[in-house]
């Protein structure tokens, strides 16, 4: 089927439009998409995604709307709400949040008043914007103090997170990252957020859907509030969800909304809807499981040709090159490599002495690849053509690159990407 009639209404309006969705569809079909934070939604996702739902004002909650005609959007966000319960086992979900910063917002807004302590990992240890780092509201109307990995293992040091929550008796600490290869322990979190008597906020966002398959473990019964994104590892739209302990409902939803936010997009909490109804099947928890097993496999495979990995490997679906020792920088490789057909994000490495926007580390993951049903046996040809990219990056090879792109091309042909045309 062409594109001008998966989408014909579009072309016919606006052919400038579509000629630019169009040419995206083939960039994700044709390219090895390795940012560990990205994925491809199923087609269910995306027709749920696209729908008249999007025509309504929906402000409040289910049986409780500031509009009327909410028979269906009720329903709709109920059917979310249970999956998300059911799948996460927790008390109470809200699955209004815009996106992954909104949510983590809403979070400040319940537990916290502007100036009070909060604590979180980093950013460039591996933590996020919003868990207190400085240039981000949170760590400007908050007073964010941050932990981070040990120097040696890059792994993260619960004796000095201790201390520091124990010196410092912040409102709020969070847990997870943006770029953290290693298993998060989320008791020995709520051990010390409970010494401290802070609420403990795990931001799964990038390990949602692991945590969904039952490969990584799971924070519900061990924290106060999780925070996730549902387009990572989760397969769905994008947006968010809080998920939380019954005490902590009414402040969660209040805070959401009216706190932060106006009418719910209702057509995503759709395809939230339906990315929870897939996450809850069978084929989900081998899905998962296969793309910590792809990340493993992809580790060994760069450790082998001679790449340097933070922590040393990989627990999860993410692995973080430290490219220091290539003598290419982690933005002249990650251009190169989208020039080969293989998308990264450059990434600081912990102690990183380069600049967030030159710095020395690429990030990568396995979540997409997996989608497309790339197992383990591919990783060493995926790890070859990484390293070749880097080495033609260190020598300006331009041919190099090209011959690399027309291979990633061919495999990624015999591997359709779900919700794309090919598939
Ligand atoms: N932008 C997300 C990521 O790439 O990890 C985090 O917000």
């Amino acid at each position: 089927m062409t594109a001008h009639h998966r989408q014909p209404a579009l072309f016919a309006t606006d052919p400038e439009l579509a000629a630019l969705v169009s040419a995206e569809e083939t960039l994700q079909a044709e390219t090895l998409r390795l940012i560990p934070s990205e994925n491809y939604v199923s087609a269910a996702v995306l027709e749920a995604s696209g729908t008249v739902l999007q025509n309504k004002y929906s402000e409040g909650y289910p049986g409780r709307r500031y509009y009327e005609g909410q028979q269906n959007i009720d329903r709709v966000e109920a059917l979310a709400i249970e999956r998300a319960k059911g799948l996460f086992g927790v008390d109470h979900a809200n699955v209004q949040p815009y996106s992954g910063s909104p949510a983590n917002l809403a979070v400040y807004l319940a537990f916290a008043k502007p100036g009070d302590t909060v604590m979180g990992m980093a950013l460039p240890m591996g933590g996020h914007l919003t868990h207190g780092w400085g240039v981000s509201a949170t760590g400007s109307w908050f007073r964010g103090v941050q932990y981070g990995v040990r120097p040696d293992t890059g792994l993260i040091d619960y004796d000095a997170v201790r201390a520091l929550a124990l010196a410092e008796r912040p409102k709020i600490i969070f847990c997870g990252g943006t770029a953290l290869p290693r298993t998060i322990d989320f008791e020995a979190f709520a051990s010390i957020a409970e010494e401290a008597g802070s609420v403990l906020v795990a931001d799964v966002a990038h390990i949602a859907g692991l945590i969904a398959g039952g490969a990584h473990p799971s924070p519900a019964g061990h924290v106060d509030v999780i925070s996730t994104t549902t387009h990572k590892t989760l397969r769905g739209p994008r947006g968010a969800m809080l998920m939380c302990k019954e005490e902590h409902a009414k402040a969660i939803d209040k805070a959401v909304f009216p706190g932060l936010q106006g009418g719910p997009h209702n057509q995503t909490t759709a395809g939230i809807a339906v990315a929870l109804h897939e996450a809850a099947q069978p084929s989900f928890v081998s899905y998962a499981h296969a793309v910590v097993a792809n990340a493993k496999a992809l580790a060994a495979a760069l450790l082998e040709r001679g790449f340097d990995l933070v922590s040393g490997g990989t627990d999860n679906h993410l692995i973080l090159i430290d490219l220091t020792g290539k003598d290419v920088p982690g933005k002249v490789a990650a251009k190169a490599l989208d020039r080969a057909g293989i998308v990264v994000n450059y990434n600081t490495v912990p102690f990183d002495p380069r600049k967030p926007f030159d710095p020395s580390g690429i990030r990568i993951g396995t979540p997409s690849l997996t989608s497309r049903g790339l197992t383990a046996a591919h990783m060493p040809v995926v790890a070859d053509w990484i390293s070749r990219a880097v080495d033609a990056a260190a020598k300006a090879d331009e041919p190099a690159l090209a011959a690399i792109r027309s291979e990633v091309a061919d495999l990624m042909a015999a591997f359709p990407a779900p919700g794309l045309p090919l598939a």
